[in-house]
């Protein structure tokens, strides 16, 4: 070929996300179609439209396919071992009230081995933000039954349907005291995208559910198809309902998904009540925790 009409690649324009991901950790473990990436992807242009300070930001996961993501971001991120992630979160939070201190991870992490450590943190109302990505199994091990498989759904453990009662995540969150509560799909990225955006700007527990497919174990096991089916089953069967009682939001086997924001209301977070009780208490004695916020850039 005459070298004269060989051209030099065109420069790759760099992605708006990948200042927030360790790219050197490249290629992920996700499966293709997997409903996980779409959330980090969300998360990061959150952070970024906020424009808060990501040195002031910190990022825990569990153990699952959905709590490798602290690993990709590049945030102050922490591993952490199973249904760990909201008590380090709250050491964290405890420790530096200034930061930002964000969970992502699965819902057998966050409500299986780990939820006791959710409820509470829900009724003590710690300033903490909780992605919860809900793919209705224990993608990483297998797909073994989940507290959310739905009834009938087939999983590795219930290969006959599922005949246990699933958490409705929502009211779960809210009826343990979280004062923000949300769910969307991994189709609605703008409005998932939004709704993180809006919970960085509030205090207390703000809990995200996000339903996402997992085509290599709930989807195959359940003849659901690929990635992309689990996208139209969203497009055709996702319901918007802001302000729905989250007592009728529970997920059925292949039911319509109601979405939307379900609880948006103020609460002292455990940290403001705390000073005001050992304020009131033991008067000039106590000091005050350092004030919880202040990572949003003017
Ligand atoms: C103490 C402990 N028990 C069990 C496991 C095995 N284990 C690893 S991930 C996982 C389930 C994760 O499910 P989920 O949080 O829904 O994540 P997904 O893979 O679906 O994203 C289990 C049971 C473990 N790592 N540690
Ligand atoms: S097993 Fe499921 S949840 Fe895990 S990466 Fe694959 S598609 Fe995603
Ligand atoms: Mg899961």
């Amino acid at each position: 070929m005459n070298p004269d009409l060989v051209r030099d690649p065109l420069p790759m324009p760099e992605h708006p996300v990948t200042p927030y991901l360790r790219m050197e950790r490249i290629p992920h473990v996700w499966c293709p179609g997997c409903g996980i990436g779409t959330v980090v992807k969300c998360f990061a242009t959150a952070l970024e439209r906020t424009g808060v300070d990501l040195e002031k930001v910190s990022v825990c996961s569990g153990i699952g396919c959905s709590g490798r993501t602290a690993g990709y971001l590049r945030l102050d991120g922490f591993h952490t071992t199973h249904g760990r992630a909201i008590p380090f979160a709250t050491g964290l939070k405890l420790g530096r009230p200034e930061l930002l201190v964000t969970v992502v991870s699965g819902d057998g992490d966050l409500v299986g081995i780990g939820g006791n450590h959710f409820i509470h943190a829900a009724r003590r109302n710690l300033d903490l933000l909780v992605i919860l990505i809900n793919n209705f199994i224990y993608g990483m091990t297998g797909g073994q039954n989940a507290p959310t498989t739905p009834l009938t759904a087939r999983s590795s453990t219930m290969p006959f349907g599922n005949f246990e009662p699933p958490f409705n995540l929502p009211h779960l969150a809210a009826s343990s005291g979280a004062p923000y509560v949300a769910r969307w799909t991994c189709l609605h990225i703008r409005r998932l995208t939004w709704a993180i955006e809006e919970a960085i700007g509030r205090k207390g527990f703000r809990f995200i559910e996000v339903i996402a497919p997992c085509p290599t174990l709930y989807s195959r096991l359940n003849k659901l198809g690929t990635g992309l089916n689990g996208m139209r089953f969203y497009h055709d069967n996702a319901e918007i309902r802001h302000g729905a009682d989250t007592r009728d939001v529970a997920i059925g086997f292949q039911e319509p998904i109601l979405c939307g924001k379900f609880v948006d209301e103020e609460r002292p977070t455990f940290s403001e009540l705390m000073d005001s009780h050992y304020g009131e208490v033991l008067g000039d004695e106590y000091v005050a925790m350092p004030p919880e916020g202040g990572f949003l850039h003017e």
